[in-house]
């Protein structure tokens, strides 16, 4: 056997070692998703008002299940040499099947194999999952997802029956809230989570400035903001209960949501919002957090003729065609 004979052979004992390991774990993370998967989708009780909690796709993936039609899934995040491939072209225009797309440039993260096209010939149920209610917060994480192409389904969670509080929810997320974003390795909640999460996992997508440590602290800056300060201050609207039990006191924090979101959004007019995106020339997460959070500020008695800014960014975000699939998907109302 010649040098470069020896080599190749060298190489293609790696490529195998590698690809066994690959295989095993893929075959542990879908055993662990099974599991969870079979847990969500017990039948809802015998109540109309619950029916929202029984998974539209249950039925088919039983139905595969029995046919033992195996979950099929090729792509996703190499962490060993820190390159992302997509299995399928589907959710990266102009890639082929198997390409790099992408360079994840913090550690490795565990693998997570997604085929877009086996998610829509329907011989995998391996997905994301997000559970939302029409025009909460779980709209920036909706809009995420389809700014990245990614393969999800969208399952309501009906407030109006108080489904958030429901045994099948809480089982599924025990804070009670959406969104809650169901992985191949586990539930995922909090926005500013769910939107590094997405971005992260779909890079080609160019969601936020990894390369980039400080740029992209201040992506986590105003996301925080957003996620601990701005969304708070809304709250004291409409969930005042939260915070007291006396009805004056939830009537005087009713009273004083006007002011704190006015003060909240003057400085992200003034200050924060770079434009013509929040992070300046570049679209990023920050973006559909904003839209989602600011498509509140008229009903918190905020006067929208003082944030120009605040209202361009709004009309800019309902020209994008993620936006506007997300805002009809879950039949939000944008004023
Ligand atoms: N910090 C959480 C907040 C989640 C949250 O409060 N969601 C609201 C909708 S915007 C909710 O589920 N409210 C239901 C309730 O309070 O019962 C996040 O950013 O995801």
């Amino acid at each position: 056997m010649d040098r470069t004979a020896r080599i190749q052979r060298v190489v293609e004992i790696q490529r195998m070692t590698h690809a066994g390991v690959q295989q095993r774990r893929l075959r542990r993370r879908q055993a662990d998703a099974a599991q969870q998967d079979a847990a969500f989708r017990q039948p809802a009780p015998a109540r109309d008002d619950r029916e929202e909690f029984v998974d539209p796709r249950g039925a088919a993936a039983a139905e595969h299940a029995a046919k033992g039609v195996e979950n099929v899934a090729a792509g996703g995040f190499d962490g060993a040499c820190r390159q992302i491939r997509v299995a399928g072209a589907a959710n990266v225009p102009g890639q082929r099947p198997g390409g790099v797309v992408g360079h994840c440039l913090l550690p490795p993260v565990p693998m997570l194999h997604y085929d877009a096209q086996a998610v829509a010939d329907g011989r995998t149920t391996v997905m994301l999952r997000l559970y939302y209610a029409p025009g909460t917060c779980a709209l920036a994480t909706h809009i995420a997802l389809e700014e990245a192409g990614a393969p999800y389904e969208a399952v309501l969670v009906d407030f109006r029956s108080q489904g958030q509080r429901s045994p099948e929810y809480l089982a599924i997320n025990p804070k009670g809230r959406v969104p809650a974003l169901v992985t191949e390795n586990g539930t995922l909640t909090e926005t500013p989570a769910l939107l590094c999460f997405v971005a992260q996992l779909f890079p080609q997508a160019e969601l936020a400035p990894f390369a980039d440590p400080f740029a992209f602290a201040r992506v986590q800056e105003f996301n925080s903001y957003l996620c601990s300060t701005v969304h708070v201050a809304h709250a004291h609207r409409m969930r005042g209960a939260r915070w007291a039990d006396d009805a004056a006191a939830i009537e005087a924090m009713k009273r004083k949501v006007p002011s704190n979101a006015t003060e909240c959004y003057a400085l992200i007019e003034h200050k924060l919002l770079k434009g013509p995106w929040v992070m300046g020339e570049r679209y990023t997460i920050c973006d559909p957090y904003l839209f989602t959070l600011a498509s509140w500020i008229e009903g918190d008695g905020v006067d929208t003729a003082k944030l120009p800014r605040v209202m361009e960014h709004r009309r800019r975000m309902l020209a994008r065609p993620a936006v506007q699939k997300a805002v009809s998907a879950e039949g939000a109302r944008i004023p």
